[in-house]
């Protein structure tokens, strides 16, 4: 739930920002919607073993399902859809920080963009010690503990790159990836396995889906003023 509503803020805040830089209102940006799939027999979604941190087992008295393979009816979730080529001009960075949580002993989202120079506020929900690690290789690595319960920090990356792994030092089990771009234009696949990109003047466009284990895709997408574009994948295992 959470996961869509951030979805649903990134669009807004895109459709926003356009219709700021835009004079026209009947230029408010058209969009590529779609929905991604899973091609093939859903692998099940094995337990998280938590038995390292007795805290983090405690907070979650009915267990956790691995985030990796989240599939429901077919629709993939967690897959992160960039505009990847066809974008022009600046962008504004949202105010607005995008918000991560260590709850439970798991990062919430496991999937999420930002902008280049966007706030990200990662707390920490448990009582327990974190340690996030930030992977970039394009931006300043992080690395901070967060021994306290209701813990915020805030860090930003400083060159777009898509994806950036986060990991906590303490925990092996904990990873979020976080796409960092120049434009507001991506978005993560809800629990459905749909996603909205919205405030895309006309144009034609490269869209690219990308998956933790099953890698990227692309695909050229043709948007007219104000229209809905569509563009859905589907992912398939290797081997
Ligand atoms: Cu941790």
């Amino acid at each position: 739930m959470k996961m869509r509503l951030l979805v649903a803020v990134a669009a807004v805040a895109a459709a926003g920002l356009f219709t700021t830089l835009d004079a026209s209102p009947a230029q408010a940006g058209g969009e590529i919607k779609g929905k991604i799939s899973f091609d093939g027999a859903a692998p099940a979604r094995r337990a998280v073993k938590m038995a390292a941190d007795p805290k983090c087992e405690e907070a979650n008295p009915d267990g956790r399902l691995g985030e990796v393979f989240v599939v429901n009816d077919g629709a993939l979730q967690n897959v992160f859809l960039y505009v990847k080529e066809g974008v022009s001009g600046e962008h504004e960075t949202p105010a607005e920080p995008v918000e991560m949580d260590q709850n439970g002993c798991m990062y919430t989202p496991h999937v999420v963009g930002v902008m280049v120079g966007q706030t990200i506020v990662i707390k920490n929900s448990d009582s327990t010690l974190h340690n996030v690690h930030s992977l970039p290789e394009n931006s300043k690595q992080f690395n901070s503990a967060m021994p306290m319960k209701g813990m915020t920090i805030k860090k930003k990356f400083t060159s777009p790159e898509v994806m950036v792994r986060m990991k906590c030092d303490v925990h092996p089990w904990m990873s979020a990836y976080v796409g960092v771009l120049d434009h507001p234009f991506f978005a993560t696949s809800a629990a459905d396995g749909t996603y909205t990109i919205s405030g895309l003047p006309a144009g034609e466009y490269t869209i690219e889906a990308w998956h933790e284990k099953m890698g990227t895709q692309t695909q050229k997408v043709t948007v007219s003023d104000g229209g809905a574009a569509t563009a859905d994948f589907s992912f398939k295992p290797a081997g």
